[in-house]
Order: structure tokens, then sequence, then C-alpha cells
């Protein structure tokens, strides 16, 4: 079975920071701080609503974390431009990097699948609007078994979905979140690094490789499975 690889979409395919030139419209100088904030806010509820088990779809985390930002930063936005604010968020742009990517993935001959937290709605969306729905065979969301990253019911998921056994399988991603609840699910992980700023968390837990930009990725997982 060739291996099955799992794209996390979300900060790792699709730049949440493409919000910045629309809400720089909005507040100016602020925006960097607040789409920061913004996407801090929206793992948060996602995390806190999955240990609650009081689930929301992830638009909703988004739609919250959005409300909360205007006011822990007192930004006054309108109800129309936060509805830009929510428009634009369902049609992210990709990072640079992942055209290429993705297409010396495919060309490698892996299984390639999109596995986000964000409904499959949504994502179809992102997806295709980026470019890049071509190259998935297909999409698994959380929501269809109402919970969030990282819980390992999840990754479970996602393993049963794509008929793979977790050894055989990588989750790519550039959220270290993600990468150890992989891990410790039993799959294999590849965390993109794009800068030298984004931390790793200091737990016993490490990704199995790591990568600066998503176009290295399918020389890297063949150099480490040439090596097992
Ligand atoms: C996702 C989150 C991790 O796409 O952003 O699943």
């Amino acid at each position: 079975m060739p291996t099955t690889l799992a794209f996390d979409v979300y900060g790792t395919l699709i730049d949440t920071h493409g919000v910045i030139s629309v809400l720089e419209k909005f507040i100016g100088a602020q925006a960097f701080e607040f789409s920061r904030l913004w996407r801090e806010k929206q793992l948060e509820y996602s995390f806190r609503r999955g240990l609650m088990q009081n689930y929301q779809s992830f638009a909703v985390c988004t739609r919250d974390a959005l409300e909360y930002t205007c006011l822990v930063t007192k930004a006054s936005l309108s109800n129309k431009e936060k509805l830009e604010l929510m428009n634009v968020y369902s049609i992210l742009p990709s990072f640079k990097d992942v055209k290429e990517g993705l297409e010396q993935v495919k060309k490698a001959g892996f299984r390639m699948f999109a596995f986000s937290n964000g409904s499959s709605e949504a994502l179809e969306l992102l997806l295709a609007n980026a470019n890049i729905r071509k190259y998935f065979i297909d999409i698994v969301s959380a929501d269809e078994i109402k919970t969030f990253k990282p819980s390992p019911a999840i990754y479970r998921h996602f393993l049963k979905r794509a008929n793979s056994a977790g050894a055989e399988a990588w989750l790519i991603s550039s959220n270290p979140f993600d990468i150890i609840g992989a891990i410790s699910s039993g799959m294999r992980a590849a965390w993109v690094q794009r800068s030298e700023e984004s931390i790793f968390d200091p737990w016993d837990i490490k990704p199995t490789i790591v990568i600066n930009k998503l176009s290295d990725i399918a020389e890297s997982i063949l150099n480490e499975s040439n090596k097992t």
C-alpha cells in the first residue's frame, strides 16, 4: 500500500493571515496583531469545545473568536466589516510553496488527503478557490465526528477513512499541536516550520521530520522511508 499523506489545511496549505490586507483597510497597523490573536482564539475555542463535548462547527469557533478579538482589541468593526472578514476567511490564499510541493508529492505517487477541523463544505470551497482541490483523493473533516484536533478520535477517524495503518500514514502540518496529536495516535508527522519564529512545543513528543517549506516534503518523506 503506498504511503498516505494527510495535509492539514488552515495554517499549513492555506494562509490564515491572508485576512491581513482586508483588516488593514479597517484597523490599519493593528491588523497583524489582530489576525494573530483571532487565529489563536479560534484554536482555543475549538480545543475548549472539544473538551467540553459542546460541538459547534469550526466556522462558529472562527466567528466567535472574531467577536472576542474585536472586544479585546477595542476594534470597532461594523457587522458589514465582520461579514466581509468571514467571507475572506472562506476563500483564503494558499502559501507560495504549496502548489510546487503538492505537485511533487503527486508525482512521487503518495495517496493525498486534506485533513482539517473545517467542515467538508468549507474545505471544498477553500481548496477549490486556491486551485489545489485536484491533488486530493478526498477531504477528511473533523466535522464528520463532531470533535476537533487534537482529540485522538479524529486521527483514528482519519486512518479509518483513508484505510491506512498509522505507521504508513503521515500528517503534514505547520501546527505543533496537530503534530503532537498525530504522533500520539501512532501516525508519523512532518512539521512545516516556515519561519524561525514558529516554535515547537517543548514536550517529550517530537515530529518525525522537520521541513522549512512544503516543496521539500516529497523528498524528505522518501528519504525517511528509505531509512526504515
Ligand atoms: C485545521 C486546523 C489545525 O485545518 O487549522 O485542521
